[in-house]
């Protein structure tokens, strides 16, 4: 309860920050976008991570507050995007499941978008996780459905590490699945990590999606992933999460 009124008070005070981590082509290396990870600078406790503050209050309406924040701030560097004459580039965030259970969360997206018209809407991209549908994979669906209408993406996050994956990946009106980084990290010391992610990919691209490897450590790992036919890598082996005002000269450095 003390961390949800911090958490207020954070906000108000304007101390959640959304850094980028990027996404680049495999096949070429071209940056295509970022994903968008929520930092907390914190008064007393430095920069805070989600695993230090996200746990305690997914359960509370405060998440849905924190989720709001997180989809301006997205929209706005979008909108910032576009204006510097980079309209294709992405941004993807993350979507607690106590946001998508709230019935409000496709009008509050859609509000979100007519504030920020200079937002591409297909540059926007929902990152949900298999858990979100424990309740109901209809409800969801019909969530996304609409998401999807607005000319948002959707990708699922951590694919593979759910308990019904398949099931999903038919129902879900989704873009973009993305290989969890567990899977991707041992790659060279667990042979069935590599059939795993041949599985993945074959099964995103029967479903026409775009397939991210996430957790790319090192040169080798992107470069097994190509071979194994992914489109997309993210991980520390390309770059940190880093504050958006370090983006553009992390651009004008790759490669
Ligand atoms: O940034 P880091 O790698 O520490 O993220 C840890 C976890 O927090 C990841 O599972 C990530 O999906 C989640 N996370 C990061 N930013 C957000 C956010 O803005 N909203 C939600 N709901 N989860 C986030
Ligand atoms: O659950 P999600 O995929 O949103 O989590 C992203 C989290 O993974 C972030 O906390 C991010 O810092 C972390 N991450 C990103 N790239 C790497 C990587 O290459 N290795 C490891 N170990 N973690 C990573
Ligand atoms: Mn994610
Ligand atoms: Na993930």
């Amino acid at each position: 309860a003390e961390l949800v009124a911090d958490v207020r008070r954070g906000l108000a005070a304007g101390e959640f920050e959304l850094h980028l981590q990027p996404r680049v082509r495999l096949s070429d290396g071209a940056v295509l976008g970022a994903e968008g990870l929520l930092r907390w600078r914190h008064p007393r406790d430095g920069l805070r991570l989600p695993g230090s503050f996200l746990p305690a209050i997914e359960q509370d309406d405060v998440m849905i507050e924190l989720g709001e924040w997180v989809l301006h701030e997205a929209l706005r560097l979008l909108a910032a995007w576009r204006r510097e004459g980079r309209p294709s580039w992405q941004l993807s965030i993350n979507v607690a499941a106590r946001q998508l259970r709230d019935p409000a969360f496709a009008d509050r997206l859609e509000q979100a978008l007519q504030q920020h018209p200079e937002a591409p809407p297909a540059a926007l991209e929902l990152e949900i996780v298999e858990s979100s549908a424990l309740e109901g994979v209809e409800a969801l669906e019909r969530l996304l459905a609409r998401c999807r209408a607005l000319g948002v993406g959707v990708a699922i996050d951590d694919f593979g590490t759910g308990y019904s994956s398949l099931a999903y990946l038919k129902r879900l009106p989704a873009t973009v699945v993305k290989i969890d980084q567990s899977f991707v990290r041992d790659i060279f010391d667990d042979p069935s990590d590599l059939r795993i992610i041949e599985g993945i990919v074959a099964l995103g691209h029967a479903f026409d999606l775009e397939v991210v490897g996430e957790g790319v450590e090192t040169v080798e790992h992107g470069a097994l992933l190509l071979r194994l036919g992914a489109d997309v890598a993210q991980g520390w082996g390309i770059a940190r999460a880093m504050p958006p005002a370090q983006w553009p000269d992390w651009v004008a450095g790759w490669r």
